[in-house]
């Protein structure tokens, strides 16, 4: 039995990471919750039992915790999480605040078990999580030459601010959080320009991929796009692989993968989307086609719940490794 701590716990990934440690009875003899002090007081019920939610302050990393599940951004992250380290515990953390760090595993658990360096771990971005699944299958396969992303991002990746945002553009209001409506629009902006043009949405795809591949020189690119759908992420890759094959291999493979669920039947109308993704946790795949314009180039189309494979439920699976003694600090 184990001593939690949920780390933003009352926003929209936090809260689905304590639904999946009481649906996945991941084995608690005490769960301490926390939030900023805005959300501090809240009660929330788990496993019939009422919690007040704390305000996360430095002297409470003390704990003693087990495994802390961080969900509350990156400032958040990089003052507490070391604190928390400092004190022995595990953290799990979904902000992008230590992903690129060189001593801190960046983990799907399908793909690469948490190097066992810093008590640190880092959850992807939830739109690399539902790609890398798919192309490390490609990679062991075949290899890799190139990768390039579309992606059609919902709006529940920003949290409820986006949810609220899609809502007030149904009721014919102007939008709050994003610089523009993403009712009846798409919004190629996910996170800030930088000088180079992208946005760091799209750099956290590329360099993230390369890490958790494990292929630090890959050419990749990324563009991510913002679209009027409250949950599930769809990502377009368009990837070249070292090896010679084809769209039938390709899915053969992935029709037998138990990582990837396969939803490929053009002419059924059968193919991945957020409709069907949503509140599940698969990652789906499908479009798989042959791209003529380019030697050894395919088309895969996947989609996933970014809050749940794409966050909250990855952190759980990564936890789930660590106890079930995959990987022992
Ligand atoms: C987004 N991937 O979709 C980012 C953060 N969740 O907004």
């Amino acid at each position: 039995m184990y001593s939690i701590a949920v780390v933003g716990a009352t926003g929209l990934v936090g809260s689905t990471m304590l639904e999946l440690l009481e649906k996945r009875n991941i084995p608690i003899k005490k769960l301490t919750l926390f939030s900023s002090a805005r959300s501090a007081g809240k009660e929330i019920v788990f496993k019939g039992q009422t919690y007040i939610v704390e305000e996360l302050t430095e002297s409470k990393t003390q704990g003693p915790y087990d495994y802390v599940l961080m969900s509350a951004g990156g400032e958040t992250s990089l003052r507490f999480s070391p604190l928390f380290e400092q004190h022995g515990s595990v953290v799990i953390d979904n902000s992008s605040a230590w992903r690129m760090d060189p001593e801190i595993s960046l983990v799907v658990p399908e793909v690469n078990p948490p190097s066992l360096s810093r008590k640190i771990i880092a959850n992807p971005n939830c739109s690399t999580i539902q790609s890398v699944g798919p192309l490390n299958i490609l990679a062991d396969a075949f290899g890799l030459k190139r990768v390039a992303y579309t992606t059609y991002q919902s709006v529940s990746g920003s949290g409820w601010k986006g949810i609220e945002d899609l809502k007030r553009g149904e009721r014919g209001e102007e939008p709050v959080n994003y610089p523009h409506p993403i009712y009846n629009n798409v919004l190629p902006h996910i996170d800030v320009f930088q000088e180079d043009g992208y946005t760091k949405e799209e750099v956290k795809m590329i360099e993230e991929t390369r890490k958790i591949l494990q292929l630090p020189s890959l050419p990749v690119t990324a563009t991510c796009v913002r679209v009027p759908v409250t949950s599930a992420h769809s990502v377009a890759i368009n990837v070249t692989l070292e090896k010679e094959t084809t769209s039938e291999e390709i899915k053969a493979l992935f029709n037998k993968n138990p990582n990837v669920i396969l939803e490929d039947d053009p002419k059924q109308n059968i193919y991945p989307m957020p409709v069907n993704a949503g509140g599940k946790e698969g990652i789906f795949v499908g479009r798989i086609r042959k791209d003529d314009s380019f030697p050894n180039t395919f088309h895969v189309w996947t989609v996933s719940d970014n809050i749940l494979k794409g966050a909250a439920l990855n952190a759980v699976q990564i936890l789930e490794q660590l106890i079930n003694g995959k990987e022992q600090y």
